[in-house]
């Protein structure tokens, strides 16, 4: 209930691949290699953003893609993929749907982190020009762009509380303009423990909390809603809800100086916050008598505003209340300073081969499968490259240790091929 969630799939963009390609001018007859390099594929990044309060949007769309990187042309560079930039609250943890790895947890404004790194782009055939290799005539394909499930939770903290005596009806206003489903029932102390809500206005969204009643005495420990208090410590603003006929025929007006008054000794600091008076039952009520009753409040010097959740009147304006202070841009001072970038752990650089089963031997790692994927399989030349990489890692001397022989099979991502020797 307290905990704000969202499963979501982020994909990076893939490079572009490098180009095969020779100076052409006139009168030179066998130009060099010029092939540029192929774009980067777009990253997907996250921000800590202090005006994003909850992670709706995510709810509303869970799948984002970055651009792919193009692919060279000749001696023209493929062009860098557009990254993804989302923008997210703070206190966002981002994790690893399936292997519960935290990836980041962005707690300050303005905290950064690269959940998905894009594709490296390919090399162009320039890139592999070399004393002895004078006239490469392949290149490299773009790196595969990277997907990862992500579940995203943010702990939510109320923008807002709800506080007022029992019964006045601060379930049922939260029920009204956000999904929480609350208790609720015409006897006092339905609320026991706190509901919290999304509530959107506009394209933005904040989080309201309803609080057990308070009653008079509350703050020496009477009833259970001072108990739960802390959790207005960090609202922006309080509705105070106040019931426009109360069952026990006491003034309203009185209900709620006594209620303002429990408060005031609970916590100064949390009764100076901005206040909004919501007077409810509006439909119960007579109209002359919620004329007089208004304005009766009005006189307290703060905004006032009649609601009734049966009719709807004065719902969306009471919404947009709150949400101006809710959404209100809070002072750089109280603003935490800009946090390092947190960067995601990607995928370890490590290989294993595994024996022989069924007569394949099996290589697996993130980097060599990557490394075969950018290959260009169909390219002799890029091929002897391949196989050079792979000797360089040891891989080739690793399949020769657990019995590879010349001829035998070996796996590699989706490649298979017969183990050689030689280049
Ligand atoms: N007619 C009418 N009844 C309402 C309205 N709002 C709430 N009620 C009724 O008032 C009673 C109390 O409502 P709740 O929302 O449970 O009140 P609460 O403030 O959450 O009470 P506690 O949880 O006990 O603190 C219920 O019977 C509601 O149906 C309204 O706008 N009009
Ligand atoms: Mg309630």
């Amino acid at each position: 209930m307290f905990l704000d969630e969202a499963e979501v799939e982020f994909r990076s963009g893939r490079g572009g691949s490098g180009a095969v390609s020779f100076h052409r001018e006139k009168h030179v007859p066998r130009g060099g290699p010029n092939g540029a390099d192929g774009g980067r594929g777009g990253d997907v990044v996250l921000i800590a953003d202090r005006g994003k309060r909850t992670l709706y949007d995510f709810q509303l769309q869970p799948k984002y893609a970055a651009e792919d990187g193009e692919h060279a042309k000749g001696n023209k560079k493929g062009r860098n993929g557009r990254p993804v930039v989302l923008k997210v609250p703070v206190g966002t943890v981002v994790s690893d749907l399936l292997s519960g790895e935290v990836l980041a947890d962005l707690k300050a404004h303005g905290q950064r982190c690269v959940v998905c790194r894009g594709g490296r782009g390919g090399f162009g055939n320039l890139h592999y020009v070399s004393s002895v290799r004078q006239v490469p005539n392949f290149a490299e394909k773009g790196e595969p762009g990277r997907t990862v499930l992500a579940k995203l939770e943010l702990k939510l903290l109320a923008d807002i509380g709800l506080i007022g005596l029992p019964n006045a009806g601060k379930s049922t206003l939260i029920s009204a303009i956000s999904s929480a489903k609350p208790k609720i029932a015409d006897y006092p102390f339905t609320t026991i423990v706190p509901n919290l809500g999304v509530v959107r206005a506009g394209d933005q969204t904040f989080v309201v909390a309803d609080l057990p009643g308070l009653i008079p005495g509350a703050s020496q420990g009477k009833g259970l809603g001072q108990r739960f208090l802390k959790h207005a410590e960090r609202c922006k603003a309080l509705v105070h809800v106040v019931e426009c006929l109360p069952l026990d025929g006491s003034d309203p007006v009185a209900n709620f100086e006594a209620i303002e008054t429990e408060l005031h000794a609970y916590d100064p600091e949390l009764h100076a916050r901005p206040r909004l008076i919501a007077v409810s039952k509006a439909d119960l009520c007579r109209r002359e008598a919620w004329q007089r009753l208004l304005d009766r409040f009005r006189a307290t010097g703060h905004a006032v505003f009649g609601i009734s959740a049966v009719t709807g009147q004065g719902i969306d304006a009471l919404v947009y209340a709150m949400a101006e202070h809710a959404l209100a841009e809070e002072s750089e001072e109280t603003a935490p300073p800009l946090a390092q970038s947190g960067q995601a752990r990607m995928q370890q650089p490590d290989w294993e081969v595994l024996g022989a089963e069924d007569g394949v031997f099996v290589v697996r790692g993130d980097s060599v499968e990557r490394m075969v994927a950018m290959t260009d399989l169909d390219n002799r030349d890029g091929l002897r490259h391949l196989h050079r990489r792979l000797v360089r890692m040891g891989v080739i001397d690793r399949l020769r240790e657990l019995g590879c022989g010349e001829g035998d099979t070996v796996q590699i991502g989706e490649w298979e091929f017969a183990f050689s020797d030689e280049a």
